[in-house]
């Protein structure tokens, strides 16, 4: 008997997307990396904790994967791209990666609705829930780095915008 609750286009799907989310993990981690070195800690720290929410998002779909009597396929996680080159660089890199994510998060969304898979469509909300967050904080601050002069914000501008990452829980 097959007790496979997805079909083998959106296990693959997830599967794919299970990987997106470790290498959005990797991406926090390299950035968080960079910004330690460069003596942004409260940058870091929020990096770090970052790249710990993509590891469970990860998670949350094997997990899933799992529940639903599929197959989970654990595959090499491509590298990072380069650091940035400053702080606001960071975080547009960090905008275009979760607008980047949120595509294909839209993809699986449409293609269980596509198939009638309300259980995975069901699932896949949360993850478009999350990333609507994820975009709105990288706006912010992109905004608020706007404000304080982007590429050319001053120093003291760019030591308060690091002590106040450090402060976000
Ligand atoms: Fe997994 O939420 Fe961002 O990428």
């Amino acid at each position: 008997m097959n007790s496979n609750r997805l079909s083998k286009t959106i296990e693959t799907a997830l599967n794919t997307q299970m990987t997106k989310e470790a290498y959005a993990s990797q991406i926090y981690l390299s950035y968080a990396a960079w910004a330690s070195m460069n003596g942004y800690a409260g940058t870091a720290k929020f990096l770090f904790k970052h790249a710990r929410e993509e590891q469970n998002h990860m998670m949350k779909m094997l997990k899933y994967i799992l529940q639903r009597g599929a197959k989970v396929v654990v595959t090499v996680i491509p590298a990072p791209p380069e650091h940035p080159i400053s702080i606001n660089n960071c975080f547009e890199k960090v905008f275009e990666h979760e607008v980047d994510n949120t595509k294909s998060i839209y993809q699986i969304s449409k293609l269980s609705h596509e198939q009638e898979d309300w259980a995975t469509w069901n699932f896949m909300q949360w993850f478009i829930q999350e990333q609507v967050e994820e975009e709105t904080f990288a706006m912010d601050l992109l905004d608020k780095m706007k404000i304080a002069g982007g590429e050319q914000m001053s120093r003291n501008a760019l030591y308060t915008f690091d002590r106040d990452m450090g402060k976000i829980d």
